[in-house]
């Protein structure tokens, strides 16, 4: 077992410029791995709460009057690491030491472990339990060869939490080039159509500053139905038709929307509502007209049956949960059971640390759920959740397509490619971990 020899965390930021925790853990006096915790703008009423009272000092206060508990873990066990930060923590939601503390602590051991290793973060996380058995009776093929590359699922068009006012009320549209047989063409692709949208919307009106959201996505003044109109035209410009080289994909971040008081769903900058029953109408129209293959927290965090009428529509569309369920294995396993949702966002900060987001993971693949990991909006140059995508089975990886934070992440899987047909570590076993490809959607 690799020793841990210094623990370090630090105040920095993130790309909204909020501060955030950083945390440093060196293995056998070389191997340091790093994380910086993210954050989110639509932040969903069960995710854990991101830090205590003190904001980051105090999470900071925590990991230093607790060092000496962590130099004795095992940091590549996820298991083990999850256990210390139990032990400082006991209390479900990790009230003292906060999400993030959890979420950098757990993903800087694990990176220091794999680099002491000498294998890649993807191999370590993917053999951790009980993820590996769960992914391995998910799955046809033998659990040595199950490595694939999520697509890249990208924010193109952004509104709601991300961007201002006169944007769309949803919250983001996503192009995932689902024709792609490589992620290097896959990225490409979705650069493509990020660049020609830019086109699209300065040509309708020639005032767009080619401003963009929190995560990328340009911000033009168009309601929900002009925008995805501009993202369709930018596909088919480049002789793309939909639902075959490409797909759009829409997170609807329906919580933004809902009034509990009035049980309606308010288009404020649209200028309309919606009733229960006619937020399913609405979501299952621009999934039917714009051929979307993925449709994110189409009704709100709380609304489980009608997730499950929209999941029963549209069996051939990832209806998937961000809000809905948290990345909280316990919440997965009750949608799993209403049928409202054949997918589900994995977002490592939701639930606190690694081990909880291993655990949604191997939930996921036990109920047949699809899984796409996820950023936040306010994000680090960290590329971790490229790891974390392979290491769980992930369908989709949804990183966004531009911006030094985002394109981090397709970086890292242009480079993890480069491992295919061996497993990177120098010693001629190729077969061990071989990458086979993209994900089957
Ligand atoms: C979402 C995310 C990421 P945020 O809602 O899916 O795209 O946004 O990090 O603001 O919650
Ligand atoms: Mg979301």
């Amino acid at each position: 077992m690799p020793a841990i020899t210094a623990v370090r965390g630090r105040l920095v930021y993130n790309s909204r410029g909020s501060p955030t925790i950083e945390v440093d853990i060196t293995t056998d006096g070389r191997h340091t791995g790093r994380a910086v915790a993210p954050s989110g703008a639509s932040v969903g009423i069960h995710e854990t709460a991101s830090f205590p009272d003190g904001g980051v000092a105090a999470s900071l206060q925590i990991l230093n009057d607790n060092a000496g508990r962590i130099y004795g873990a095992d940091p590549g066990d996820v298991g083990a690491m999850h256990g210390v930060i139990r032990e400082i923590d006991p209390e479900p939601g990790y009230p003292k030491m906060g999400g993030s503390l959890a979420f950098a602590l757990s993903i800087a051991a694990a990176e220091s472990a794999a680099k002491s290793a000498g294998k890649p973060l993807y191999r370590l996380l993917g053999e951790q339990e009980p993820l590996a058995s769960a992914l391995s009776s998910a799955s046809a093929s033998p659990a040595s060869k199950r490595y694939r590359f999520p697509f890249p699922l990208g924010n193109i068009l952004g509104g709601g939490a991300h961007a201002g006012p006169g944007t769309p009320d949803i919250q983001e549209i996503l192009i995932c080039a689902t024709g792609s047989d490589t992620v290097q063409d896959a990225i490409r692709t979705n650069l493509e159509v990020h660049s020609e949208l830019r086109r699209v919307l300065q040509e309708s009106d020639p005032g767009f500053s080619g401003g963009k959201g929190d995560e990328g996505g340009w911000a033009p003044k168009l309601d929900n139905e002009k925008a995805l109109q501009a993202a369709a035209r930018a596909c088919e410009n480049l002789g793309f038709t939909l639902g075959r080289e490409v797909s759009l994909g829409v997170d609807f971040a329906s919580s933004t929307q809902w009034d509990a008081s009035r049980s309606r769903y308010v288009y404020d900058r649209a200028g309309f509502e919606n009733d229960p029953g006619e937020q399913i109408e609405f979501a299952s129209d621009l999934i039917s007209r714009f051929k979307l293959i993925y449709a994110e927290d189409a009704v709100h965090e709380e609304a489980f049956e009608d997730m499950a009428q929209i999941r029963a529509r549209f069996p051939d569309v990832l209806v998937t949960g961000d809000d809905l369920t948290v990345t909280n294995a316990a919440i997965l396993e009750k949608a799993a059971r209403g049928g409202s949702c054949n997918a589900a966002i994995l977002k490592v900060n939701q639930a606190g640390g690694l081990h909880d987001a291993l655990e949604f993971a191997a939930a996921g693949a036990r109920n047949g759920i699809s899984l796409v990991t996820s950023h936040r909006s306010g994000e680090s140059t960290e590329s971790h959740i490229s790891h974390i995508g392979i290491a769980t089975g992930s369908k989709m990886l949804k990183v966004g397509v531009v911006g030094g934070e985002r394109v981090a992440k397709l970086n890292e899987l242009l480079r993890i490619a480069e491992l295919r047909g061996g497993d990177g570590d120098g010693d001629g076993d190729t077969e061990h971990d071989l990458i086979q490809g993209m994900a089957e959607l």
